[in-house]
């Protein structure tokens, strides 16, 4: 390691310092202070640019700040911010129009985080055991997967194995089976064991656990395997959604419609939050008013907003640029692998990428690479220690993509042995 590090500027360690002193110590974030995004990039407050390979975690899919989504909100927030839903607003109606016929369901239920869309999806999925497919009271169940990442509400961690994320959060909620993902002998096994299975709630790429792809046909035999024993297929789409895999929905890889799909993340743009779930009439007709809600879901910005970011991932085609620009990434990962042993493995769909750095889990070269990033002009996170999530907004271009491959190649050469 010839270089020097990156020594950080007074006014970022004063802000650090500050977010350390009076904040919670729920994150351990990469030490660069962020000020001002627009499109691919984001600068600190030193004026330095970086381009942004995490993208918020996939919210940001149609760039910082993009204009006709700020507009959208910012429109809607000088004329109507909240009604709560005890009375109708005259964007909501409009919006569920646009978002269902956009994914092709009956019906919306709006949230607004990822978690309480996962959390909505289990209610309805209980809900419609019970009162559609005769499961008895308190008997269903869920299938999961393991090492899945779902959210962090206590009934979402009930059912996670990663420990930092579970441990010392019990009681913990019952009702949910887990088994191996990408194991359909497995999901086979389960739904034959008992007449109480309500629904099976899959990701259809891991993200957390390090942008894990199943196998090919995985998904689509999933879902016939569900169809077969009356149980709901139950996507979260949070991270995998609105084109970041290069489709609209992951499950339009494989052709399937899931029975419920949950969004959230991008389905904003990543400048507000807004979260959905979609499903037909069968399942959402069960539940019935004060039955579930939130305060702010279906609010008038957040409708107003959801259009506009929707729109923007139709108008630019960010499906198609994910798609071709992935492979355009993954290739060039894949030639700076066969030069830098460093790399073991590049897996990913579309613009939702990992490599796996060649070092065990608990080692921090994996972060130790994103602050060499960094300190070259580009933002990633590791994931569960040797992993690095590389996930740029979809509306990067070919040539940023070369320019964003030799930074990673040149920060990688410094770790060379
Ligand atoms: C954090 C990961 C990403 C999600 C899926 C629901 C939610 C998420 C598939 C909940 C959220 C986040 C939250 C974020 C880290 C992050 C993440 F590394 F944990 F896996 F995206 F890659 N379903 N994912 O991925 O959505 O309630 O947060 O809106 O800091 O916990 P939320």
């Amino acid at each position: 390691m010839e270089q020097v590090q990156q020594i950080l500027s007074s006014k970022s360690n004063v802000l650090i310092e500050k977010e350390n002193k009076y904040g919670a110590h729920n994150y351990h974030p990469l030490p660069v202070v962020l000020e001002r995004g627009e499109g691919v990039y984001v600068w600190d407050v030193d004026g330095k640019k970086y381009y942004d390979f995490l993208s918020a975690y996939s919210a940001v899919n149609q760039g910082h700040c993009h204009p006709k989504i700020v507009k959208a909100m910012v429109d809607q927030a000088q004329t109507l911010t909240l009604t709560s839903r005890a009375f109708y607003n005259d964007k909501l109606g409009n919006y569920e129009e646009f978002v269902t016929k956009f994914f092709g369901f009956d019906k919306v239920l709006p949230m607004n985080t990822g978690a309480e869309a996962v959390e909505t999806a289990i209610k309805l999925c209980r809900k419609w055991a019970y009162e559609v497919k005769g499961v008895a009271e308190h008997e269903a169940q869920i299938i999961v997967c393991e090492n899945n990442f779902h959210g962090r509400t206590t009934t979402i961690i009930s059912f996670s194995n990663d420990e930092s994320a579970r441990k010392n959060f019990g009681p913990y909620t019952a009702g949910f089976i887990k088994i191996e993902y990408d194991n359909l002998d497995a999901l086979e096994k389960v739904l034959e064991s008992s007449k109480n299975i309500a629904g099976f709630l899959v990701e259809p790429i891991q993200g957390e656990a390090g942008v894990y792809v199943p196998s090919e046909g995985y998904l689509a035999k999933a879902k016939a395997l569900c169809e077969k024993h009356n149980v709901l297929f139950i996507a979260d789409e949070v991270q995998t959604g609105i084109a970041r895999t290069g489709k609209l929905l992951a499950v339009h890889h494989e052709n399937v419609q899931p029975d419920i799909l949950i969004l959230g993340k991008a389905i904003s743009g990543g400048v507000y939050p807004v979260s959905a779930v979609l499903c037909n009439d069968v399942i959402m007709n069960v539940i019935k008013p004060g039955q579930h809600g939130s305060t702010f879901g279906g609010n008038p910005v957040a409708a107003a907003v959801a259009i506009a970011a929707l729109e923007v991932v139709r108008d630019e085609n960010l499906s198609e640029n994910a798609e071709r620009l992935g492979t355009i990434l993954r290739n060039g990962l894949n030639d700076i692998a066969k030069r830098n042993n460093l790399i073991t493995l590049v897996r990913g769909k579309g613009l939702l990428n990992a490599i796996v750095i060649n070092c065990d889990e608990e080692s921090d070269l994996a972060w130790e690479i994103c602050l060499r990033f960094r300190d070259y002009g580009l933002l990633a996170k590791p994931t569960h220690g040797n992993k690095i999530r590389l996930a740029p907004p979809l509306v990067i271009t070919e040539d940023q993509i070369k320019d964003c491959l030799e930074i990673i190649e040149k920060a990688l050469n410094d770790f060379k042995s």
